[in-house]
């Protein structure tokens, strides 16, 4: 049992925003930099644990926006669990459910940081509490979201020269779907064999035009087609009409949704993102349901940094099956580190850190450099 010195005394919430290597373009919003959320929780004992919450272009893709998360998780999720004894992580999260209905990402940052916390305090890495791991890397594929054809072509093969990525995912339905199919056809045509090239639409199609789009996807190559139109229902019929796969990403937001996109056979790969389930629970209920129903698990990404997409990476080295891999380089697409150690993207993979709780520590100095309210170095503590 844990002592009475897991009570927890302090929870913190600080935005950090940080530069990225170049403009990413979805459907929706250029990004040209990322803002994550970080919670540290802290305890009567020392020990601390940090989650993060990142969405992409402000409320542009997701329901919360940087500075939501923070006066979600200040003003109604931290007073309730100041107090609180940490090592009771889901009784805590069943506290918070109770008190704030919605805010996935708030949740889910708390949620993490509790984890990590726990996990610390156990001595374990935080896949030994969620049951152990399967593997020690997870194959992480890169997003090409230039814009620009003869640009993404040259990220690809420097990508695949360095060992660092060979499965591509383009970003594409802003532009006609003619051009569309014309820039996928060119990437897919000056890449080896043995790389791959995915596509996410973020929903940007009608289901009509989307039937024939996803048949000249799959002529030019492409393997699998992200979230090509909104709603259960058309992801359904147009699982149904393609002959290559088709991943299910937004609508996912929670077991109940995908427990209700199972029932319809919406998807055959589903996009795993903590954030958008409600936290590692959540997202292993929507796990387990696809497992159950024959659905493909893909570790998705929110475009998270370091501290998000290892406490994602802790969840999926458990998972059985994880043949489509995970897109979890959020991480680099920053062009500043923030961690003492960076992670260690090789062969394709990322490594799992092996320490406790998630593994990894916040620079400080970083973290000082980059914190949108520039507090004096001394008011910040960090996991370290
Ligand atoms: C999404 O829709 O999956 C993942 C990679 C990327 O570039 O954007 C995200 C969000
Ligand atoms: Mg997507």
């Amino acid at each position: 049992m844990v002592s009475v010195n897991s009570r927890i005394v302090e929870i913190e919430t600080i935005i950090l925003d940080l530069p990225t290597i170049r403009p990413h373009s979805l459907s929706m919003v250029t990004m040209s930099g990322q803002s994550m959320t970080i919670v540290c929780v802290r305890c009567a004992d020392g020990f601390e644990g940090i989650g993060e919450g990142t969405t992409i272009g402000g409320l542009s893709y997701g329901p919360e926006s940087p500075e939501g998360m923070k006066l979600t998780i200040d003003q109604y999720i931290a007073p309730l669990l100041v107090g609180q004894d940490a090592s009771r992580v889901q009784l805590l999260m069943d506290r918070v459910s109770a008190a704030v209905k919605g805010n996935h990402f708030a949740k889910c940052a708390v949620e993490a940081a509790l984890l990590d916390c726990h996990a610390r305090r156990l001595g374990l890495p935080l896949s030994d509490l969620l049951g152990g791991r399967r593997r020690d890397s997870l194959p992480v594929a890169w997003t090409l979201a230039s814009g620009d054809t003869a640009r993404d072509i040259d990220e690809a093969q420097a990508m695949i020269d360095r060992r660092r990525h060979k499965d591509f995912k383009l970003k594409i339905g802003r532009r006609s779907i003619d051009a569309d199919v014309r820039h996928v056809a060119e990437i897919r045509k000056a890449l080896p064999d043995f790389a791959s090239v995915r596509v996410d639409v973020n929903m940007a199609w009608r289901e009509r035009e989307a039937v024939r789009a996803v048949a000249a996807l799959a002529d030019a190559g492409c393997v699998l087609v992200e979230q090509p139109v909104a709603g259960i229902s058309s992801l359904a019929r147009l699982s149904r009409a393609s002959s290559i796969a088709i991943m299910a990403d937004e609508v996912l937001v929670g077991p109940e949704s995908a427990l209700e996109a199972v029932m319809a056979r919406a998807g055959d790969v589903f996009s795993i993102k903590i954030e958008q389930a409600g936290g590692l629970f959540a997202a292993a209920k929507v796990i387990a349901i696809a497992e159950a129903a024959g659905v493909s698990i893909y570790g998705g990404t929110m475009l998270e940094g370091p501290v998000g997409t290892i406490a994602a990476a802790q969840l999926m080295a458990g998972v059985k099956d994880l043949r489509w891999g995970t897109e979890f380089f959020g991480p680099l697409l920053l062009s500043e580190e923030i961690l003492e150690e960076p992670l260690v993207f090789a062969d394709f993979e990322l490594k799992l850190p092996s320490g406790p709780g998630i593994g990894i520590a916040l620079d400080k100095a970083a973290v000082e450099r980059f914190r949108r309210d520039a507090k004096p170095a001394s008011s910040l503590r960090v996991v370290g």
